[in-house]
């Protein structure tokens, strides 16, 4: 990119950290704060953990002259959100023992901790270890967790699929000890010059970087929040391969338009063998030629974007020896989970369960969902398997364990009669431990979502599925560019309004109303609603309706996500 430009400060950070040590370990034995030294905060992301404090005493205790409140979050990796009922055991184990008490699913197929505290860090790390669970790179610069759909309606071809995003996960994983020797206490090495990272090089990706694979007609990974796809084309019950899309994104900045979420565009049909190569090459492409001067422009999309995208795909196929096919068609037709009992091929049964979003709880007054979890692990065999939209699947049952685990997941409030509205809605985490939060995201929508149920059940519409995402900043950790109505944080109690998603996630949102509080939102969204219910052709999402009706324009490129609506509307009629 632009070579008068200076580096990030990340950059400088990640080039003299001696491939991610950093001073992590002298942090974590300084007993005077609850902090670690500021430029490891950026490291320790790599490792799968964020410094935070608790906002909601921010104040008071600043008033106090007291540091905040210092604590951690920690995110494990599990490619594909797949563990072992053994495992779940371990990771409620350790929520008790380290953390602040509670588990969090996440819109990428795992589980965080949040509240540990800085001492409690390395011992949380060990315990998940134990459990054959990691978190390395579950943050940072590099390939996160590659999610995997997790319901599939071809459910026999689910683990071949399912053991390319493992293989692909593995492939992408850095080189660098520096996790086994700081967390495991495995032996040091002294000479870091001789560590190489062969995908990454010494300052790792300018920006994260995320994968998903896809298996139509189900788009729960939402293949355009995702830096790179693979959706699998399954053709007489065989996998084919895979269409190769790149370039999604969501996070964008209020007020600044040169940011922008962004769909992913077709780069062509690959076979199943050549998907770890292509990735590699996408990886290092964006390596070479990702922004490392603007952490706000420097993710894949803006690099696709600026390059063109020939270009950049002919890069591809020269560092990888693959050449895209023309791609294969397939659709999308669902996004969200599909609830309660689904049967497998082999006549075992998956039961999702709704968890509202992700918390998993033992909070007084409240069910207690983690023992629940515990006593459904003691009866259950298969797999749980986190989704992509925070829910929990309780998959390959025993036809005669059935009933034992729905009283179970009754008895303990996992698993409830929500109406369809509440079971498509997602929230990120926002306050009171998200740093970038503006406003409430988790803690507020399941209220919002009370009052919009009365408008829906007004008008008739409450089988009707409208997929609903909350987020507390524009950074859109649920993904709300991709639903249908989306509420985007700007202030206290305050959100930006949008419309227009398809219910497939393959289209964008577009601003409606800008900066409203909750009473403006009912008012603005009760007579869109009744007039959907009135007017809406057989089958037609809200989505498409308010965009038929030129409510808000159809945004296919992020380009225009930024743009005047007036002038968009114009050029469509
Ligand atoms: Fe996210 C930053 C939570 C999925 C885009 N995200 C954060 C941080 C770490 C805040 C920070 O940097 O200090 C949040 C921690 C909150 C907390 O207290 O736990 C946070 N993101 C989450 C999770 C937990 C939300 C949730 O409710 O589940 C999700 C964890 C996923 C995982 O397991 O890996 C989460 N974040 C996403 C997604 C959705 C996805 O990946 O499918 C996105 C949009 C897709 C994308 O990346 O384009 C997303 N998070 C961001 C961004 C904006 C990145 C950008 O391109 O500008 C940030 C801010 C940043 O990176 O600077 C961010
Ligand atoms: Fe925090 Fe914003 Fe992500 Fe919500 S969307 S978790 S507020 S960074």
């Amino acid at each position: 990119m632009s070579e008068e430009k200076e580096l990030t400060e990340v950059e400088h950070i990640k080039a003299g950290s001696r491939h991610l040590r950093g001073r992590i370990e002298e942090g974590l034995a300084n007993p005077v704060t609850g902090a670690l030294y500021a430029p490891d905060t950026q490291l320790s992301k790599f490792h799968g953990f964020y410094q935070q404090d608790d906002r909601d005493i921010r104040d008071e205790r600043r008033h106090q002259k007291l540091e905040p409140l210092h604590s951690f979050m920690l995110r494990a990796r599990v490619p594909g959100g797949v563990i072992k009922a053994k495992q779940w055991k371990a990771i409620d184990q350790v929520a008790r023992d380290f953390s602040g008490g509670s588990i969090r699913l996440t819109t990428r197929q795992t589980f965080q901790y949040h509240g540990i505290l800085k001492h409690n860090v390395k011992p949380l790390i060990q315990g998940i270890n134990k459990a054959m669970i990691d978190s390395i790179a579950a943050c940072g610069d590099v390939n996160r967790n590659v999610l995997c759909n997790t319901n599939p309606l071809e459910s026999a071809l689910h683990k071949e699929i399912y053991d390319d995003a493992v293989a692909i996960s593995q492939h992408l994983l850095p080189s660098t000890r520096a996790y086994h020797e700081i967390w495991l206490d495995e032996e040091k090495i002294t000479n870091y010059e001789e560590e190489k990272e062969p995908i990454y090089g010494d300052t790792y990706l300018p920006r994260k970087f995320k994968i998903a694979v896809a298996i139509p007609p189900h788009n729960d990974v939402d293949v355009n929040g995702n830096d790179l796809s693979f959706v699998a084309i399954i053709v007489d019950g065989k996998l084919t391969g895979y269409d190769v899309l790149a370039g999604g994104g969501m996070g964008s900045t209020h007020g600044e338009a040169h940011t922008y979420p962004q769909i992913a565009k077709d780069f062509g049909f690959i076979k199943p063998e050549d998907a770890c190569k292509v990735a590699e090459a996408i990886v290092t492409t964006q390596r070479d030629f990702g922004d490392r001067t603007d952490r706000k422009h420097a993710r894949l999309k803006y690099t696709i974007d600026d390059m063109g995208l020939e270009d950049f795909k002919n890069h591809v196929e020269e560092r990888s020896g693959v050449t895209f096919a023309a791609s294969k068609p397939y659709e999308f037709t669902m996004h969200s989970d599909r609830y309660g009992w689904v049967e497998n091929a082999d006549g075992t049964w998956n039961l999702t369960l709704y968890i509202e979003h992700g918390r998993i709880s033992n909070l007084p007054g409240k069910p207690q969902m983690m023992t629940g979890l515990l006593k459904i692990a003691d009866v259950h065999g298969g797999d749980f398997r986190m989704t992509a939209t925070q829910n929990l699947i309780l998959a390959q049952v025993d036809a005669k364990k059935k009933d034992e685990i729905e009283k179970l997941a009754r008895e303990y409030g996992l698993l409830r009669d929500v109406s369809v509205l509440r079971q498509n809605s997602m929230a990120c985490v926002a306050f009171p431990t998200c740093a970038l939060a503006m406003a409430e995201a988790e803690r507020y929508l399941p209220d919002l979502i009370t009052k919009l149920e009365t408008i829906i059940d007004k008008n008739g519409l409450s089988e009707q599925p409208i997929v609903i995402r909350m987020t507390g900043c524009p950074n859109g950790c649920a993904r709300p560019f991709l639903a249908e109505i989306a509420f985007v944080g700007k202030a206290p109690g305050k959100y930006n309004l949008y419309l227009g998603g398809d219910g497939r996630g393959t289209r964008l949102v577009k601003l409606y109303r800008e900066n409203i509080g909750e009473e403006q939102i009912l008012e603005e969204l009760d007579p869109i609603i009744a007039a959907y219910a009135k007017e809406r052709t057989e089958g037609e999402t809200f989505g498409d309706y308010v965009v038929r009706q030129h409510i808000v324009p159809a945004i296919y490129d992020g380009r225009d996500f930024n743009s005047d609506s007036e002038e968009l509307l114009a050029k469509e009629s």
